[in-house]
């Protein structure tokens, strides 16, 4: 390893710069850079075909696409989501004038705990965000169960869940809309980039008004719509990017089980149980640092910032910490006591497909070297 060189959590995968120029020269020659056009709708078909559902729509970024599908669904008063993601996914919810309900989650998926949600329900509450974080699916059965139940909407928050299946399909095929993030430190990217999987054409065509300001033609606009749309340089990336991808996810899944295989039997460090029953995307690599190891969850990300890698606390603070949602009555740590614990035991080791052997074994050797 070269130590004048950091080692970021992620890095973004890049194809070869040559393969590119072909696709930009068609952008040159045709002067089409937006509003839908020929790229954008390649990637839409080639994204459905890959990942295995109807209908997708391509988004400027994931959490411009969480604020559109909100819209698109009419949600409105509480929705209950969990504290342990990235802090877009509740900021959604406050855009839209929703009140955000925490609820708690699984010690094992760290994914919202199905168990808990139905004692959160109110006569307000109108929808259910769970994310699949990490990229390990919620429990889906359970979750669409309950929202069958209560005639709640759910949105899966699936910015991690690029690629995933469970048995049936695809993972995104749950809920009512699942929302991906295609931003540069996602598994596959397009730079900035999002998009919402919905399960029929009229929804598709809807979310397509919501992202272009509400127009249906050139003089009718019929929904105060945003600007939610992909640039043609974004899309054919994204085009470029899907033919390396299962390059990508397979060295993503050697540098798992690398980490695993060498940081199963260190005390006090605890690797996240690989899924049963579904595929991974191994988009990150988080492990929790519990009693039994020597130093803390803080120190050891200290020490290996101090060696030039930088491990990342995803997701720590808890998004119900954050000074816009602590006031929640939910928000309240006792109310989330598994999440709380994550929170502050985590950390996400570097995890991309151009992260070396000799920079995994450091990651690893500092692991297993620490001493108070
Ligand atoms: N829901 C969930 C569950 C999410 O995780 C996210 C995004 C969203 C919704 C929203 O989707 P988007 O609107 O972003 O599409 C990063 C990302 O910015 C964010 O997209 C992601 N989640 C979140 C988990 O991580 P930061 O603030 O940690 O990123 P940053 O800039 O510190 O990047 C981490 C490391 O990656 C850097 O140290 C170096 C490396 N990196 C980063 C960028 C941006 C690169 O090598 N190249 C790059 O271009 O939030």
């Amino acid at each position: 390893m070269n130590p004048d060189k950091p080692i970021f959590v992620t890095q973004p995968a890049m194809p070869p710069l040559a393969e590119f120029i072909p696709y930009l020269e068609k952008i040159w020659e045709g002067k089409i850079l937006t509003n839908g056009g020929p790229y954008h709708q390649q990637l839409e078909q080639a994204l459905c075909d890959y990942l295995g559902v109807e209908h997708l729509a391509l988004f400027n970024n994931g959490t411009i696409a969480l604020l559109t599908a909100l819209q698109a669904l009419g949600v409105s008063g509480e929705v209950i989501t969990t504290p342990y993601s990235f802090v877009a996914t509740a900021h959604s919810l406050l855009w839209n004038g929703l009140t955000p309900v925490f609820v708690d989650v699984d010690p094992v998926t760290l994914n919202l705990d199905p168990a808990r949600i139905e004692a959160a329900i109110t006569a307000r509450t109108s929808a259910i965000m769970p994310v699949h974080v990490y990229g390990h699916p919620c429990d889906v059965a359970a979750i669409d169960a309950i929202a069958r139940r209560h005639g709640l909407k759910v949105i899966y928050d699936a910015a991690h869940a690029f690629g995933v299946r469970v048995p049936g399909g695809s993972l995104l095929n749950h809920g009512d809309l699942s929302v991906l993030s295609f931003h540069a430190t996602k598994v596959f990217n397009t730079f900035e980039g999002g998009a919402i999987v919905c399960h029929d054409a009229a929804m598709k065509r809807y979310v397509d008004q919501l992202k272009n300001f509400g127009f249906v033609d050139e003089v009718t606009v019929v929904v105060p719509g945003i600007n939610g749309k992909m640039s043609e340089i974004n899309a054919a990336f994204g085009l470029l990017q899907l033919q390396h991808v299962d390059t990508a996810l397979a060295r993503r899944a050697q540098i798992d089980a690398y980490y695993r295989q060498h940081l199963q039997n260190v005390d006090g460090i605890r690797c996240l149980p690989v899924p049963p029953r579904s595929t991974a995307n191994h988009g990150y690599f988080p492990i929790l640092v519990e009693r039994g190891f020597p130093i803390g969850r803080d120190a050891l990300y200290q020490r290996l910032k101090d060696n030039g890698i930088y491990a990342r606390r995803y997701f720590y603070p808890l998004i119900s910490d954050f000074p816009m949602y602590r006031n929640e009555p939910s928000a309240r740590r006792e109310n989330l006591p598994v999440a709380a614990a994550a929170a502050d035991s985590v950390l996400c080791l570097p995890i991309y497909p151009g992260l070396s052997a000799g920079d995994q074994a450091r990651v690893v050797e500092l692991i297993q070297e620490s001493r108070p």
